[in-house]
């Protein structure tokens, strides 16, 4: 038996069909093809994953900063989607309302009867001791199951108050995890927002950085090291971002995306509606933050901008040469795990990798095929004369910069040739023996530790705590464990610093787990 056959072994026939998509393990044979994403999660597993509004509130509307993301349900929804996510936020306009968490509060009688009342209420009371330009409502799993008109009550709102408000039915239950949430923010950003502004640009070069929700102050990194070469970032999708700013995200030459899990629907629709091109970046690790900025430049191909990005990524390494080979020197050939919602894992390999680290486990939670198999195709993309659906791709013949984002049997169905082509995906970053694992739960979690032994393991707050009681350290890459920031070259020596702190504290030596004290029981029942 394999690993990946030892991790389902012990699932009824039911569960092991439908996990057993979803578990790969990578061999000499190649690259497995594919992966079962994007699926219903099996009740009764302990699945890492969230809800819909934590996709849509929790995720990508509630770093807006002046914004009044408004809650509409009970208490707990608002809360928890605030009091969790780190959103960091500066406050130099004075209209920040990040450190407040609106909601409605929903009680037992608006259940009953109705809770429109409510709603008009809060906004009434936002609106009194706040005065926002824009206010976005949310609504939780029972506004959808009453019926409840967000949609009536924000038209009021725009009325009666002469604002922005912008209502999103992303109850909880829609879809099959955070992911429904994602699409229908950007749905609303791309409806009622984006494309709303006229201020004008003040640089030849400017970007959006889609996807960058600023957690440990990554968004601020990334903006600092974009201006030092020279562009304008006219708008974050949507770490420390505002409506002001993403009002006029429509005038910027080019969209940098981070996330692609969270956004990509808006890089689309915008390159659709506004002819903006878009391609992947990734901030996370040295080499590939260098990679990026390289790219950018290579994009708008001035020389002068080339020049300049030389100049900064020359600068940014000599000042963190000597702590990259401090670390590098102790965190080389430790191995890892990193299981992140629905980009950070394939980001955080790379990290990893820079200090010579070797990722043995990986998976998402809620990512799409594509985030595990994707192939990038750019650019000059030639397509062969017996292929049709190119309309579908939106490819046309005069596009400067083709992009496509795939997965690989749709590629090969195109009959798809490149000059350059290659996988932006997991996979191919996945080594022999390693296993890739889509939506893991805790069962899988404890085998995998079992089966492999990782040094450390990359994870959330949900199973922190059990992995820490195996033995192993455990780090959260979804709030940094309040640390941060982690993007380009300063943030991957604070990365690595605080893997180094975790793996080499004394405290693993006063930890022996329950197990290993306790005889553990195994039998097998009436004897059979
Ligand atoms: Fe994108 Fe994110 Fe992620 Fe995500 Fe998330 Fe997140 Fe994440 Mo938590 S938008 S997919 S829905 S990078 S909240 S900032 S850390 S699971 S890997
Ligand atoms: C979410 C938000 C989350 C949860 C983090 C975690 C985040 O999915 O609703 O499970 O540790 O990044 O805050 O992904």
């Amino acid at each position: 038996m394999n690993e990946r056959e030892k991790i389902l072994d012990k699932y009824s026939a039911k569960v092991f069909k439908n996990r057993k998509d979803h578990v790969v393990q990578f061999d000499n044979a190649g690259m497995p093809k594919e992966i079962a994403a994007n699926s219903r999660s099996i009740p009764g597993l302990m699945s890492n994953r969230g809800c819909c509004y934590a996709g849509c509130k929790g995720v990508v509307l509630g770093p807006l900063r002046d914004v009044v993301v408004l809650t509409h349900g009970p208490i707990g929804c608002g809360f928890y989607s605030w009091g969790t996510r780190r959103n960091k936020a500066k406050s130099e306009d004075g209209k920040s309302y990040i450190q407040y968490c609106f909601s409605t509060d929903m009680q037992e009688a608006d259940i009953v009867f109705g809770g429109e009342k409510k709603l008009r209420q809060a906004i009434e009371e936002a609106m009194e001791l706040f005065n926002p330009s824009c206010i976005m409502i949310c609504s939780t799993c029972p506004v959808g199951l009453i019926g409840d008109d967000i949609n009536a009550v924000a038209t009021w709102a725009e009325e009666k108050f002469n604002i922005k408000c912008v209502a999103y039915s992303c109850e909880g239950y829609k879809g099959v995890s955070q992911s429904a949430g994602h699409h229908i923010a950007n749905n609303g950003l791309m409806k009622s927002i984006i494309g709303t502004g006229d201020a004008p640009l003040t640089k030849k070069y400017s970007v959006n950085i889609l996807g960058e929700y600023n957690i440990g102050g990554d968004g601020w990194e990334t903006e600092r090291l974009l201006e030092k070469i020279g562009y304008e970032v006219v708008s974050i999708f949507t770490g420390d971002g505002s409506y002001e700013a993403i009002k006029n995200a429509h005038t910027a030459n080019l969209n940098l995306v981070q996330c692609h899990r969270s956004i990509n629907y808006i890089a689309e629709m915008m390159k659709t509606k506004y002819g903006i091109d878009w391609f992947k970046v990734n901030f996370i690790g040295i080499d590939e933050t260098i990679r990026s900025l390289r790219e950018i430049a290579a994009y708008f191909n001035d020389p002068t901008l080339i020049a300049n990005t030389e100049k900064v990524i020359a600068e940014e390494l000599e000042e963190v040469a000597e702590a990259r080979e401090y670390y590098k020197e102790k965190l080389h050939g430790k191995t890892a795990a990193v299981f992140v919602g629905g980009s950070r894992s394939h980001h955080y390999q790379m990290l990893l990798a820079d200090f010579g680290m070797k990722t043995i486990i990986a998976g998402y939670e809620f990512a799409h095929r594509d985030d595990y198999e994707g192939l990038e195709v750019r650019p000059n993309v030639k397509v062969d004369a017996d292929s049709r659906n190119i309309e579908e791709l939106t490819i046309t013949p005069d596009d400067k910069y083709y992009h496509l984002s795939i997965d690989k049997e749709r590629f090969d169905a195109l009959k798809l040739t490149t000059e350059l082509e290659y996988y932006k995906g997991m996979f191919k970053d996945m080594g022999d023996g390693t296993i890739a694992i889509d939506d893991f739960n805790h069962y899988e979690t404890e085998k995998l530790l079992e089966l492999f032994h990782p040094n450390i393991f990359y994870s959330g707050i949900k199973d922190k705590y059990m992995i820490q009681k195996s033995g192993t350290p455990s780090r959260q890459m979804h709030s940094y464990d309040y640390s941060g920031p982690y993007a380009g070259f300063k943030g991957a020596i604070k990365f690595a610093s605080d893997t180094y702190m975790s793996l080499f504290t004394p405290a693993w030596q006063y930890i022996t787990p329950p197990w290993r004290m306790q005889p553990t029981l195994e039998g097998k029942v009436g004897g059979a």
